[in-house]
């Protein structure tokens, strides 16, 4: 019963994308920009036609990586509390706080790191153009960086950027970029993401076995699931919240520590201790092979069967780290059965990831000199129905807390990848990174994901952008 037609296209289905770019805007006249945004809207796409597009290019509904250049073009538009405000739309109903205080106020509780004023205020450390009031953003996505430029420049014509009757300004933009083909859908540090995302009851047909889908409410506000639906005013139906971050990631850095903390254990080369120790910190190895399945050597066809990579559960190792330690990045980010095992339910936490990268490979020089010269990362995004249970919880409860997951015999200590502690390079201990000794402790020494901005965003309804932001 989703209205496909009814839901931005990147929510559910995800563009089909070699590009995208972030396109984050400052509204300047609020009543002459709704009346532009009737010109954008028969450019935001979907989902049924991102799902037809896939099946007109591809032939079948998931984009084949190696696919024929793509003559797929989609906008999609989130605008954040600032934005409505602006815009004199009311979206109190809205009730995220995370979402109605914005990112920039929650920078703090997030872990990044920052100063703070003389009156006490937390300032982020983050680029200067994620220190003002963004209002939306539209991501922009396409295999072909000229179609992008072309409906970049059709959208600062609709809005008359940079002339003087602007209903709008550019605040920055952003431009993400899938790897070279021989590592396509790795992320910089070379290993496979874009595996696990919750299929959706209702949506997903026939999905590849794995954790349970979830109600559509968990990711698409107004249905089941949605833990506000009852507070809803009805534009917010079939609209969902997307966090955005820019986070760097310092790929040499990261190398090197693998490298140095590589497990000397007996029949391993020193390559494959190496692999194993950046596997533990994942939770998966590089192939996309889960440590849970895969625990001490890698198995790359495993990481390329969609009906097998994504089939685990820590089911025999609740509450041990033989296979894979607590605080490894994938099990951190959905613990499995160290919670459902203990009925703590699992629904509320998932969360829809369609981010992508930005920057250049990683130069002969930097790997040379084990230092990062050139800016690169992942443009994260993810989308739910509720920022409080979904991104935040996830990064706050999870991710930056040493003791979780709770009641196990070792303390896990932070998610290496991502767990945050105000850029502090002192992140704790982890444990379990050796297979034979789980309390056996590594110092995280130093953050290798730094967070430099972002925003939340609320990406209403094809029907709201129709009648309630536009005029
Ligand atoms: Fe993560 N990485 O490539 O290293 N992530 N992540 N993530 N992440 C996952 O299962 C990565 C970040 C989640 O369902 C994989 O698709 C990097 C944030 C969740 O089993 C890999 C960064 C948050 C999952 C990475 C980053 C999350 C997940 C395994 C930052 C939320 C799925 C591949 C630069 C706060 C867990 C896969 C599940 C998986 C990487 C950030 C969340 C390889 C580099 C900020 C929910």
């Amino acid at each position: 019963d989703l209205n496909l037609k009814n839901i931005q296209g990147d929510i559910l289905s995800g563009f089909p994308k070699k590009r995208e770019t972030f396109y984050f805007f400052e509204v300047l006249d609020a009543t002459k920009f709704r009346e532009d945004f009737r010109k954008l809207i028969p450019d935001i796409k979907n989902v049924y036609q991102v799902l037809e597009a896939r099946e007109e290019i591809c032939g079948h509904k998931k984009m084949h990586p190696d696919g024929p250049l793509c003559p797929f073009i989609g906008v999609n538009i989130g605008f954040s509390h600032f934005g409505f405000q602006k815009l004199g739309i009311d979206d109190s109903k809205l009730t995220d706080p995370a979402f109605l205080a914005g990112q920039r106020a929650d920078a703090e509780n997030l872990g990044d790191k920052g100063t703070k004023s003389k009156e006490g205020k937390f300032i982020p450390d983050w680029e200067e153009e994620f220190k003002q009031d963004i209002h939306g953003v539209m991501n922009i996505a396409s295999n072909c960086p000229n179609r992008i430029h072309e409906q970049v420049q059709l959208i600062e014509e609709y809005f008359k950027v940079g002339t003087a009757q602007a209903t709008m300004r550019k605040v920055t933009s952003i431009c993400g970029n899938t790897r070279p083909k021989e590592h396509n859908g790795e992320e910089h540090f070379g290993f496979l993401d874009g595996i696990s995302n919750p299929t959706v009851i209702g949506f997903d047909v026939d999905p590849p076995p794995g954790p349970a889908p979830v109600r559509a409410g968990v990711i698409i506000v107004g249905h089941d699931g949605d833990p506000n639906k009852a507070e809803r005013v009805p534009w917010m139906t079939d609209g969902s919240f997307m966090a955005f971050r820019l986070l760097y990631q310092r790929v040499p850095e990261f190398d090197e520590f693998v490298w140095a903390n590589r497990l000397k254990l007996p029949g391993l080369s020193d390559q494959q201790g190496a692999d194993l120790f950046g596997a533990r910190l994942m939770g998966r190895w590089k192939s996309g092979a889960p440590l849970d399945l895969a625990p001490f050597f890698d198995d790359p066809a495993l990481g390329k069967n969609e009906n097998m990579r994504n089939n685990y559960r820590f089911a025999a190792e609740k509450d041990f780290q033989k296979f894979c330690p607590f605080a490894a990045h994938a099990r951190k980010m959905l613990p499995r059965a160290d919670l459902e095992d203990h009925g703590i339910p699992i629904e509320r936490r998932r969360i829809m990831r369609r981010g992508i990268q930005f920057g250049e490979e990683v130069t002969d020089q930097e790997r040379k000199n084990k230092k990062t010269e050139h800016g690169r990362g992942l443009l994260f995004v993810c989308y739910q129905s509720s920022i409080v249970n979904g991104f935040q919880f996830v990064q706050t409860g999870w991710a930056n807390e040493a003791k979780f997951p709770k009641d196990v015999p070792q303390l896990p200590g932070l998610d290496p990848i991502i767990g945050q502690n105000h850029g502090k390079d002192d992140r704790g201990p982890m444990s379990g990174t050796n297979p034979d000794k789980p309390s056996e402790m590594v110092e995280l020494t130093e953050e290798w994901v730094v967070s430099r901005g972002g925003e939340y965003f609320f990406s209403p309804s094809i029907n709201a952008l129709k009648e309630i932001i536009a005029l």
